[in-house]
């Protein structure tokens, strides 16, 4: 078995890990990042697509924002159809001049995987962490298994980077942990195709038959979503019924269809809320989807990692290099107040954009929320300000 002894170990790269290992690289702290996933299989994964106000400035804070301000699509609105009509969210306008950059959640990991290789840092792919213990004791123990066989890690923190479904949140003591769940009555189906944007902001669609969100990831790729019925599964939709019912949902008398093209990736995602208390235990500090999922419709998934990531890079680099406790004492409940916040607003996005038909008070309910959300100004100030930089706020 290969030892390695380090200050950091990071399981994940995925937006939170890497990011991680940039900062603490940038402040001199020694760390490894493992990835059970090949390079390719991390680059090509198509995920989230909006970056908030001040994650994108963190990101360039962080050297890691170049090709985002070139590339990414900056936009000051977003745009709230029901009913087959209109209504133009003005974030800029009503959130102090902030907007929000639409930049794929693939190019963020690749900006940061470049940046890491190219300084030398450890990233090791294919290696899938299998245990994570001594979070009490004088160092932490990781093992690994990856394509030079068994490895083991000493070091002073791991950081559970690795997503819901990984080792890190199973590490926690059950005797410590709270789990809070909630799964929603629906899933979201996700394309992206090579068609140019029919419009110029996001579109957030309530349709009688159901969600559909359209956004963009550049001029020539649309990235279109419908809610369907959680149990549906993928080859039940061919791409014509894919863009009958984006049309039919979608359809405005000023726009009645929209741009279609070749489907190039396709997916179904769970809608699901989770958050795990706490998110330190000794030696072990979870941070991102590790910790917590929020429902897509708010757009808060990888900002909510990222915003972990900016405690506790700067709780790491205060203990280890200042001995100070106190950033990395706070950071569970420091976390926790913005995340059970992000929960909230995804929440509300969630119901008033999708309707029920096991509820007709309810749908009743979000109809009436939603039309508040676009004709009061203060309801529109508060959804404008959480969508466009709620992790800064
Ligand atoms: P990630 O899940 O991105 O990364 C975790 C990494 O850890 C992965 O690369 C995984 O391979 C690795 N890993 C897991 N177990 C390991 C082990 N034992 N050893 C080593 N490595 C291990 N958010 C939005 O805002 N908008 C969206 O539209 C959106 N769509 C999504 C679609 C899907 C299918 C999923 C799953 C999530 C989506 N999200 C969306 C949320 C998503 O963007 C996450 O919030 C974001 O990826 C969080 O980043 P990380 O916390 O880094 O976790
Ligand atoms: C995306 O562009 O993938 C996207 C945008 C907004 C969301 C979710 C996903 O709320």
């Amino acid at each position: 078995m290969k030892e390695i002894h380090t200050q950091v170990v990071i399981v994940g790269a995925g937006p939170a890990g890497l990011l991680l290992g940039q900062l603490l690289n940038r402040d001199g702290i020694d760390n490894v990042i493992l990835e059970r996933r090949s390079r390719e299989y991390v680059e090509k994964r198509v995920r989230a697509g909006v970056i908030e106000f001040g994650i994108a400035n963190f990101l360039e804070e962080a050297g890691a924002g170049a090709r985002m301000r070139y590339e990414g699509l900056v936009h000051h609105g977003v745009e709230i159809r029901f009913e087959r009509s209109s209504h133009r969210i003005a974030l800029s306008d009503l959130a102090s001049g902030k907007t929000i950059t639409v930049y794929g959640q693939q190019e963020v990991v690749k900006d940061l995987v470049a940046l890491r290789l190219n300084a030398g840092a450890e990233l090791l792919f294919e290696t899938e962490v299998k245990f994570i213990g001594g979070l009490t004791d004088d160092l932490a123990v990781v093992d690994a298994e990856g394509l030079d066989g068994s490895l083991r890690l000493t070091c002073d923190y791991v950081a559970g980077c690795d997503g819901s479904f990984g080792v890190a949140n199973r590490s926690l003591p059950s005797s410590v942990v709270r789990r809070y769940e909630r799964t929603y009555p629906f899933s979201w189906l996700g394309i992206l195709a090579e068609a140019p944007p029919t419009t110029d902001e996001l579109i957030y669609c309530r349709h009688e038959r159901g969600f559909a969100l359209y956004s963009m990831r550049s001029p020539t790729l649309s990235r279109l979503y419908l809610g369907v019925r959680p149990e549906e599964k993928l080859d039940e939709w061919s791409d014509d019924r894919i863009w009958d019912e984006l049309d039919v949902r979608l359809a405005t008398e000023e726009m009645p269809e929209i741009n279609q093209g070749r489907i190039v990736e396709r997916g179904i995602t769970a809608m699901r809320s989770v958050v795990i208390e706490p998110m330190r235990f000794g030696r072990l500090l979870l941070a991102g989807d590790a910790a917590h999922i929020v429902p897509p419709t708010g757009a808060k998934g990888m900002n909510l990692a990222l915003a972990d990531v900016r405690v506790l890079s700067r709780a790491l680099c205060e203990k280890i290099q200042h001995d100070d406790d106190a950033l990395l004492d706070d950071y569970s409940a420091t976390c926790l107040e913005r995340v059970w916040r992000a929960e909230e607003f995804s929440n509300y996005m969630t119901q008033m954009l999708h309707p029920t038909h096991l509820d007709d008070f309810e749908n009743g309910v979000q109809s009436a929320r939603l039309r508040q959300a676009v004709t009061s100004l203060e309801a529109s100030t508060v959804l404008a300000r959480n969508y466009v930089d709620l992790n800064s706020l």
